[in-house]
């Protein structure tokens, strides 16, 4: 099979980058994962059987090649949050990337079962063990930054990240990093900009105190970490914000990362939605998979840091009547700032 053929299908469905790779196991990755654990910096939602994670042939016994792929979600910054309203992260603007990289990623295995003979494919983004990130540095696709994300230029760092197992063996593409590929030296934008300290040196982060992870995180959010979390509704991008490397990324071409409600959300009316308004303004998005009560009981601790005191009707109102004690909670916490205050 030509490279060239496959270069054309990837493309056309929708991805920025690829690299390939023999199955072989990311064992890079190895100390740094051991090490996360070993200092309780091991995330949340993940297994936790590290060398099952670094071998691609834990998902496809079969595997001989991986093909690492990007898509850019890049639409621009979000812009000053406006009052009562919380700021999404880029990566959660449009429809959920889970699905738009899933069906992306069935045209290329279609093709590679149809035309190129491949008797076995498997996809994964995000939610299989495997380590996107380092199957996306060992393949040559891109380079770590010291906020821990992935860099594939001249995407910046506003990619999404996922890969296709094939039993076919495929010609790796550059695998050696390329030169100008890494962090400017004495750089620590990213490090000094992280409001939690969850990022604590270069490419070491302690998950738990990532505001990404505590705007997912079921029940209350740590007292100590409700102010920091700021204006963000759901997800940080501030350590890839703030770096050089990312003021000039490349706009992604995608209209499914396009906003569909909007950058910023109006918290008053989400702290009164429904289950049924929340799937439908919501639904296709990939924050609904933690639910309306995650998103609610964000919306109040963001009120409470903006401190306006429009909102406390409806918060007094949350805080009494709503079913879900971490939204209670979070209101009774919002309306004690504003008063405060
Ligand atoms: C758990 C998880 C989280 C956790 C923990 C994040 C973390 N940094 O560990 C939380 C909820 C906090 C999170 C947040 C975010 N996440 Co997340 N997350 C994951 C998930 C499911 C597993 C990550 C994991 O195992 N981490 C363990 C650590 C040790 O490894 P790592 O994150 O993979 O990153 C390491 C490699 O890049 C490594 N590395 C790789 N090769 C090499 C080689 C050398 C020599 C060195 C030194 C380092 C190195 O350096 C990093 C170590 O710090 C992956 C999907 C997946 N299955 O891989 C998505 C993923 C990493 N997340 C992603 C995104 C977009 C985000 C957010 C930007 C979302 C947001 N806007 O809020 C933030 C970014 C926070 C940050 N600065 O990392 C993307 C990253 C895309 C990219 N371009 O890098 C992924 C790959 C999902 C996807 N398929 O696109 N996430
Ligand atoms: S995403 Fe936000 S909270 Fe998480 S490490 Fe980056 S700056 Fe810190
Ligand atoms: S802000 Fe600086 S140190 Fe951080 S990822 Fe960007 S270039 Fe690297």
């Amino acid at each position: 099979m030509k490279t060239r053929e496959l270069e054309a299908v990837i493309s056309a469905a929708g991805f920025d980058a690829f690299a390939i790779m023999p199955a072989e196991k990311v064992r890079s990755m190895l100390p740094i994962l051991k090490e996360a654990q070993a200092e309780n910096r091991y995330p949340d939602f993940v297994d936790w059987d590290l060398d099952k994670r670094i071998d691609p042939k834990n998902l496809q016994k079969s595997a001989r090649s991986v093909i690492s792929l990007a898509m850019s979600y890049n639409k621009g910054p979000s812009g000053p949050t406006p009052p009562l309203h919380g700021t999404l992260s880029r990566s959660a603007w449009g429809i959920d990337y889970h699905r738009v990289l899933g069906q992306a990623m069935d045209k290329i295995i279609d093709f590679l079962l149809r035309c190129c003979g491949a008797k076995e494919c498997t996809k994964a983004v995000d939610t299989s063990f495997l380590l996107d990130r380092g199957l996306a540095v060992q393949a040559g696709l891109g380079y770590p930054g010291s906020n821990c994300a992935v860099y594939v230029p001249p995407f910046g760092s506003w990619v999404f990240l996922s890969e296709i197992l094939t039993d076919l063996e495929l010609r790796p593409t550059q695998a050696e990093p390329q030169d100008n590929w890494s962090c400017p030296v004495d750089c620590d934008l990213c490090v000094r900009a992280c409001p939690t300290n969850a990022l604590f040196a270069p490419g070491k982060i302690r998950p738990h105190r990532c505001i990404s992870y505590l705007t997912q995180m079921s029940g209350s959010i740590p007292l100590a970490l409700r102010e920091k979390i700021g204006n963000k509704l759901w997800g940080c991008d501030i350590c890839q914000e703030v770096c050089p490397s990312n003021q000039k990324a490349q706009i992604s071409s995608q209209d499914a990362f396009q906003p569909l409600i909007g950058r910023h959300i109006p918290l008053l009316p989400l702290l009164n939605l429904t289950r049924g308004e929340f799937a439908e303004q919501f639904g296709s998005g990939s924050m609904a998979w933690r639910g309306k009560n995650i998103l609610q009981r964000n919306a109040a601790v963001i009120l409470g840091n903006q401190r306006n005191r429009d909102a406390l009707p409806a918060l007094k109102k949350t805080a009494r009547e709503h079913p879900s004690t971490s939204v209670q909670d979070a209101s009774l916490w919002a309306v004690q700032q504003i008063q405060s205050s």
